[in-house]
Parts: structure tokens; sequence; C-alpha cells
């Protein structure tokens, strides 16, 4: 099995790769998309297993008739954050396939369909909408507002899912396919170090913290940088650095975490005084009341702030996802397939698997990240703790669907 691992990894590793970063560019639609996609098809077929792109672009890999239900579905998502890493999404993918070699080298057979996922889009780097793939199925995304979707370009999710060959009026919940899923297994590289502390190569989420993006429109008044005087000026620039302080400040008050990781400037030259100032706030706690609070705290600061710049404020929350806490049958079911002493842990990344247990039994499997690095070209799981995951997540595939 680890000569298939190595030899996914090294097919899978040069698509969509800067060379300048090191980082990972596979956004929605794209042709690093379409890289992935095909990579991911020629996976399966050469392991003869039955590929379909379900009407969102979600890719399936079945081994069995769908139709006979209650199927165990494996996998994870293939697209990127700009410059992420090889591990996040890509793990689960790769894992996945090679757990279904070990499978097969064991000689088991199965009772119930076996499936191997790609998540569309999981991580909303081009349209700012988290899982959206796993969303339209699940219902969670209406096709309305995925039409809504622009990227920065102002191309519409539409648009980019005609010109990458999609039928986008197909898109929408898809509840037979959720109906023949009788649990759904993701393995996904730890983003944190708890299983490095713990000294685990797997462990298995208990939870996914409660997470939003919310957008910050600081719009002031464009001028010039060298003749204005500082007391005539309407800097958004200005707001939107006090906002960025607020929300760290904020965050540590509460335990949460906050993050301005993107922002965009109009009209974006040296000498001017911006315009327009848009600022990214991600923002994610233990539990609703703490984000709803954290986030709370930054709008009132920024608008606090905004007055006092004569600035004008918009507030738009673009992508969010409630507190899951994956099904404990499930989760315990695994941890006795495991031997009964897994490390059980929480998160703050958000997954696939986090918005269909809203659906169908789900549940998480993480593999050890010694460093907790990720979403950067530095994220990284050292072999033997990838080959660990793979044959943790072949048990609990064998255990699931051939007994
Ligand atoms: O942002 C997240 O938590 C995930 O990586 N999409
Ligand atoms: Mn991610
Ligand atoms: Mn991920």
């Amino acid at each position: 099995m680890s000569q298939s691992f190595h030899a996914m990894w090294a097919s899978l590793r040069p698509l969509g790769r800067s060379d300048a970063s090191g980082g990972y560019r596979r956004y929605a639609w794209t042709g690093a998309d379409a890289d992935c996609r095909l990579w991911f098809r020629m996976q399966a077929e050469a392991r003869r297993l039955d590929v379909e792109t379900d009407r969102n672009g979600n890719q399936w890999a079945w081994l069995g008739d769908p139709a006979a239900g209650d199927a165990v579905v494996t996998g994870s998502h293939l697209d990127s954050v700009p410059d992420g890493g090889a591990f996040d999404g890509p793990l689960g993918v790769v894992s996945a396939f090679a757990a279904l070699d070990e499978l097969r080298a064991r000689g088991a057979s199965f009772k119930r369909p076996l499936a191997i996922v790609n998540f569309g889009d999981e991580e909303g780097a081009r349209f700012g909408l988290a899982c959206v793939g796993s969303r339209l199925t699940s219902g969670q995304l209406t096709k309305e507002k995925a039409y809504e979707l622009r990227d920065a370009d102002g191309i519409s999710l539409p648009q980019a899912m005609e010109a990458a060959g999609y039928d986008p009026d197909a898109i929408g919940p898809d509840p037979e396919r959720l109906a023949r899923i009788g649990a759904f297994v993701e393995l996904h590289v730890e983003q944190g170090r708890a299983l490095d502390l713990s000294g685990d190569s797997v462990g298995i989420a208990s939870a996914i913290w409660p997470h939003g993006r919310w957008r910050f429109d600081f719009r002031g008044e464009a001028n010039h940088a060298g003749t204005t005087r500082l007391v005539d000026r309407h800097d958004p620039m200005l707001t939107y650095a006090e906002t960025v302080l607020a929300a760290r400040t904020e965050a540590a008050l509460a335990g949460a975490v906050a993050t301005f990781g993107k922002v965009a400037v109009e009209p974006n030259g040296v000498n001017a005084i911006p315009s327009l100032v848009r600022g990214w706030l991600d923002s994610r706690a233990a539990d609703q009341a703490t984000l709803d609070t954290v986030v709370t705290a930054i709008e009132k600061a920024a608008r606090e702030r905004a007055d006092k710049d004569g600035v004008d404020l918009a507030v738009v929350r673009e992508s969010f996802t409630p507190v899951v806490e994956f099904e404990h049958a499930l989760r315990d079911e695994i941890n006795r397939i495991l031997g009964g002493s897994v490390p059980v842990l929480g998160t703050g990344a958000g997954h696939d698997a986090g918005i269909l247990s809203a659906s169908v039994p789900t549940a998480m499997l993480f593999v050890r990240n010694p460093t907790g690095v990720s979403h950067s070209p530095l994220e990284f799981a050292p072999e033997d703790d990838c080959v660990a995951g793979v044959l943790a997540l072949a048990d609990v595939l064998e255990g699931l669907a051939c007994h």
C-alpha cells in the first residue's frame, strides 16, 4: 500500500503548485482544478471504480452499487487556499485510494457499497464561501445564493462552472445521493499540534468550532497622498488598521481566534489615499456565544473608529458554519475498531465532514502534523504518520463495510 501512496502523492504533487512559493493554487473551476479532477478520475479508473461527477461538481468513485444504499463513503477535497500546503485535503483523498488498495491486499470483501469522494471548492478560495460542493449537495447553499457568488474578477460561480464545461443550471440539493450514504469518514491532516503533543499518529474528531467569514467594507474619500492635510482626510486604511488590531484584542480576551488575512484596496495607488478598503475577517470560537461576542466587539470597534475617521462601514457575513458535534455512535465505533485508545480532539478548522454531519452519520480521522502548520507551503506530515493514517482508515472502512 505505501507504494501506491507514494505513486499517487508523486503524481498529484505538481498539479497546481506554484514554483515561486512552493504552495498550491488549486482554485475552483480553474485549470489546476481540472487537472486535479482528471487525476482523481485516473486513480479511480485504475482501480476499476465507477466514477461520476454529481450535479454540484463533486466527484464520486464507487465500488459496488450505490443504489444498494447504506454506503460507506470516505474522501476529502483537492482544492486549496492560496499557496496552501500539499496535505490539507489531498491527504484524505490519497489515503482513501491507498486504504482501498490495502483492503484489496487483505482480501477484504465488501458487504456495503464504498465510495471515495472529492468534494469541490471546499476552501472557498475563489468565491469566498467554504464547502460549496458539500453545501450545495446537502441543501445548505441554495442555487440562488450560489449564483450570487463572484470571484475577484467579477466572474460568477455559474460562469466559472460553464467555462469549465459543467452545467450550472443543474446545481442544487441531492437528497437521493445523501440517502444512500450510511457513514462518511474523512481523513485529514491535523491543523494543530494536539497529536504531536500527545505522541499519537492518528486521532478522531469530536467537534468543529463554529466559524465564519465577514467582509468589512471601509469606504472613505480618495485624495492626493502628498497634498491632502491630515485633518482633511477620510482615510479608510486607518479604520481598517484599527479594526485589525481590535480583532486581535477581542479574540485574545475571549480565548477565540480572529484573522484579517485578505484585504483589497481601491484604487491601490502608492500616492493615493484609498477610496475603499475591503478586509475579510475569519473568526472562530469554541462556542457560538463566544464567537458572537468577539465579532460584535470587533464590529463595534470598527464603527467607533469609522465615525472618528469620517468613513462609512458596511459588514457582510459571507460564510458561516455552526458548531459541529460529530455523531457519538460512529465516533465511538471507530474508536473501538481502532483499539479504543485513540485520542479524540476538537478542531477550529472547517471540513466537508462538518457540512455533511447535518445529513448523514459523519466522523473524521486526523493524522499528526508535527508543526501544526497548515494553509502554508510548510504544511507537512511525516511519511510514517501518513501510512499509519492509511492503515487506520483501512481498518475503519473494513470494520464498517466488510463485516
Ligand atoms: O478554513 C477552514 O477551516 C478550512 O480549511 N476550509
Ligand atoms: Mn483548509
Ligand atoms: Mn481541508
